[in-house]
């Protein structure tokens, strides 16, 4: 067999980019691009933020597979998933930063009134609206990953009570750690923000409901920017009718791009924005790539290897 041959696949994402980071960095690399696969029995390395069911399955020499995104759901959810290959997700990759400021503008915007200063603006209307002092605001954070344990601590720094909730417990400063099942309505009931960015995986899964909805105090906002498949968006628009929830920010949906006919175009009290808290577009993303590409071909262990049996 000749050497490593790598099939970039993406609906979302220019190969460009990718073929010319190859092409600089490892020249003695085949970069094909999906659907060009060539001869399948050549392809050693997948590339990919999403390829159609099936076809990595059908790669006889297939070794690993790398994952465009920090997310592998969308690659996961492939029945025929090759499960016994390893899969290596996007550590960071850059992405980090973004997330942040996504997550901090969301919860800043909402706790500093800003649609209403909007609102009174539009009827040129001078009004101080009552302030809350971040010490008296509790934001809950949902995934203390790495993108959720640097919004958690950023957001402690700004002087907000901080909670979090993950699978494992977490000793972060200033951050109050609630752990799985026991410690999730308890985390609810005190989160007036509640920030998700967990990963989608079968627990996950329509975390985002009438149910979870229903737990939180009452009049606070949602700033998600974890994964569609984790809201159910009819018990979102209802929690926002009935005032369980005042406002919420939205990276993510059930269905991307969002439908035209969905109401969450239109609710006056939802902004919504296309996936865009973190996009792979700085030279982070590129070395953490190749670099986990090269430590796979040098026999170390690259970053970020998805534990299939948690989904994660
Ligand atoms: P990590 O794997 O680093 O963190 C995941 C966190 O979720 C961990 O703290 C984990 O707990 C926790 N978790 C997982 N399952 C459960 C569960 N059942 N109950 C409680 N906690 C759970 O992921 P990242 O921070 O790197 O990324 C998170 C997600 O962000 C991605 O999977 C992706 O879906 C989304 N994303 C969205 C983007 C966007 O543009 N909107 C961009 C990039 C990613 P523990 O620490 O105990 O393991
Ligand atoms: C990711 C994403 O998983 O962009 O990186 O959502």
């Amino acid at each position: 067999m000749a050497g490593p041959t790598l099939l970039f696949a993406s609906n979302i994402d220019d190969p460009a980019p990718w073929q010319a980071l190859f092409a600089r960095e490892r020249p003695d690399v085949e970069f094909r691009i999906f659907p060009d696969l060539g001869d399948p029995a050549d392809i050693t390395h997948a590339l990919v933020w999403r390829i159609p069911d099936g076809v990595l399955a059908s790669l006889p020499n297939l070794q690993a597979v790398f994952s465009l995104g920090a997310g592998i759901d969308q690659i996961i959810r492939d029945p025929a998933f090759p499960r016994e290959k390893p899969l290596f997700r996007l550590v960071d990759g850059g992405l980090r930063e973004q997330m942040t400021e996504y997550a901090l503008y969301g919860v800043l915007n909402w706790h500093r009134q800003m649609d209403r200063y909007r609102a009174q603006q539009a009827k040129r209307e001078w009004r101080m609206l009552e302030a809350v002092h971040p010490s008296q605001r509790t934001v809950g954070v949902m995934g203390l990953g790495v993108f959720g344990s640097d919004i958690a601590l950023k957001l402690a720094l700004l002087g907000f009570k901080v909670i979090g909730w993950s699978r494992t417990p977490k000793e972060l400063p200033g951050v109050e750690s609630f752990v799985g099942a026991e410690g999730f309505d308890t985390f609810l009931a005190r989160s007036e923000i509640l920030v998700n960015i967990l990963p989608l995986t079968d627990e996950t899964r329509g975390i985002l409901d009438a149910r979870l909805f229903g737990r939180l105090p009452g009049g606070g906002a949602l700033v998600h920017l974890g994964r569609g498949g984790h809201l159910i968006e009819a018990d979102l628009i209802a929690a926002l009718d009935a005032g369980k929830l005042d406002w919420a920010m939205l990276d993510v949906f059930p269905s991307e791009p969002l439908p035209a006919e969905s109401p969450l175009w239109v609710h006056p009290r939802v902004l919504v924005t296309p996936h865009i808290a973190a996009q792979a577009v700085s030279a982070a993303a590129e070395s953490a790539i190749i670099g986990n590409f090269n430590r796979f071909e040098r026999g170390e262990e690259p970053t970020g290897r998805v534990d299939l049996s948690v989904g994660y």
